[in-house]
Parts: structure tokens; sequence; C-alpha cells
């Protein structure tokens, strides 16, 4: 039986062959593919996020793991989506200006498209005019902004300025979600909805959907 505590052990050593692996194994078991992801790739991250903060980790040994879950994620994504499921409503999402982080945007897109949202993913360092640009080119009901450091925050901020400058913030809902932000920050900065997961992204973005 694969126990999660060596899928994040195969994560940590940044062994994409390992990760992909035991994923593999764990799905052949039956084991629920969003347990598999919470409870192993992504409890993974917050190891090697520690790690990077106390100096035992750096940016290449993030970037091996980034790249074990990402492979991992490629494997998980059909299990993810349901081809049946009947569109609900469109989505446009991208990862702030300034920030490449976008593991945690891909799972919040998978989520959403696992849901019956429409995705159209903008990829990362997206800035406040490319995500006015979608929004008037995809007319989306909700955007998505993703943030992983407290440096390119300010970009959801600007974006949300963008869109009423443009005159079209009041036909999009506006969520965020990444790392340091919170439901604190998304209220002050006037966005409709924070998330703090894939399922909580679900979560809000059907609510509000149907408002
Ligand atoms: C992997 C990683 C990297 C990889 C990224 C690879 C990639 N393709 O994404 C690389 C090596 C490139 C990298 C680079 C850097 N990183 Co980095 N990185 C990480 C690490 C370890 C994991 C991030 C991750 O993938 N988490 C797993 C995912 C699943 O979680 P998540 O992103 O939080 O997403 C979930 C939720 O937040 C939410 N969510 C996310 N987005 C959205 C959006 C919406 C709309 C909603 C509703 C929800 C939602 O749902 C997701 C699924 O549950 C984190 C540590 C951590 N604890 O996060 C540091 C971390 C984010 N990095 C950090 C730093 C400092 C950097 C660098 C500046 C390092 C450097 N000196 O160069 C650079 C910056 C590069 C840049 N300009 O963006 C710091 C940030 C500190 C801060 N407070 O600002 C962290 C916290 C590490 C640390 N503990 O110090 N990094």
């Amino acid at each position: 039986m694969v126990d999660y505590s060596a899928v994040q052990q195969a994560v940590i050593d940044g062994d994409d062959e390992k990760t992909v692996q035991l994923v593999k194994e764990a799905l052949e078991q039956d084991l629920n593919p969003a347990d598999i992801v919470a409870s192993g790739l992504q409890a993974a991250m917050s190891i090697v996020g520690s790690k990077f903060s106390s100096g035992e980790f750096f940016v290449p040994e993030m970037l091996l793991a980034a790249r074990a879950v990402t492979k991992a994620l490629e494997v998980l994504r059909p299990r993810l989506l349901d081809p049946g499921t009947v569109t609900i409503g469109r989505v446009v999402i991208g990862t702030v200006a300034g920030d490449i982080h976008d593991i945690g945007k891909n799972l919040v897109s998978m989520f959403l498209q696992g849901a019956g949202f429409e995705v159209i993913d903008l990829g990362t360092d997206v800035s406040a005019q490319s995500f006015v640009a979608a929004v008037k080119e995809h007319n989306p009901d909700i955007l998505g902004m993703s943030a992983l450091l407290t440096t390119t925050m300010p970009g959801m901020q600007a974006t949300i300025e963008a869109l009423e400058s443009a005159g079209i913030r009041r036909q999009v809902k506006v969520v965020v979600g990444g790392g340091p932000v919170t439901q604190h920050f998304a209220d002050r900065i006037g966005a409709d909805g924070y998330g703090a997961d894939g399922g909580a992204a679900i979560e809000l973005c059907r609510k509000l959907i149907k408002e």
C-alpha cells in the first residue's frame, strides 16, 4: 500500500520518476486523486518551502521538487477531470506579474475544469493589462489570480484597478488565492472572493456563478 509520506519523500528528494511511479501505484490502489494531491504532493511542497526558509534547501531543490509535482499532476489530470461534466461557467486565470509560481494555479485550473468550468489559463507573470485584455476578449464570469510572493500580491490590486479604469470591473467576479493571500487581503483590495485551495476555489466559483 502506498503511503503518503513515501510520496512526500519522493517529491522532497526531487525524484520525479519515483514520484510518478508512487502516484500511479496509489491510483491503482484506488486512492482518491484529490487526497493524493493534498496529502502527498501539496504537503510535500509545504515541507520543501520550510526547508527553503530554514536555509536547508535552495532554488535548485525547489525546482526539482516542482518538476516532480508537475509530472505527477500530468498523471493525475485525467482522473481529476470528468469529460461528462456540463460547462457551468467560464474562468480566466493566471499568476500575477513578476511571479512564475504556477503549480497552485494549475491545480486550481484542473479542479475547476473537473467541476465543469471552462478555464482559460493565461500562464504566469501576467500583467494587469493582459488580464484586462483577456477579460475583454473572453468575457469570463470569473477572473482568478494567483500569487505566491508577498512582493507580487500588489499585482492583484493593480489588476482590479485596471479593470475599473477600463470600465469592466462590474462584468466579472474577481477571485484570488496563493500562499501569502488571505481573506483579509482579498477584502482589502476589493476582490469578490478568496480560496485557500482547489476545493475552496470550486465552492467559491459555484457560489459566485449563482449570484
Ligand atoms: C516550488 C517553488 C518555487 C519554484 C516554482 C516552480 C513552479 N513551476 O511553480 C521556483 C524554484 C521557480 C521558485 C522560485 C522562487 N521562489 Co518559490 N516556492 C516554491 C514552493 C516550495 C512551493 C510552491 C508550490 O508549488 N506549492 C504547492 C501549491 C499546490 O500550493 P499553492 O501554490 O499555495 O496553491 C494552492 C493555494 O494557495 C490555492 N491557490 C493558488 N492560487 C490560487 C488562485 C486562486 C484564484 C484560488 C482561488 C486559489 C489559489 O490553491 C492551490 C491548490 O491548493 C514555495 C513554498 C510554499 N510553502 O508555498 C516557495 C515560495 C513561494 N518561494 C519563495 C521564494 C522567495 C522564491 C524566489 C524569490 C526564490 C529566489 N531567491 O529566487 C523565486 C521567485 C521566482 C518568481 N519570480 O516567481 C517563497 C516566497 C516568500 C514570500 N513570502 O514571498 C516561498 C514561500 C518559500 C519560502 N518559504 O520562503 N519557487
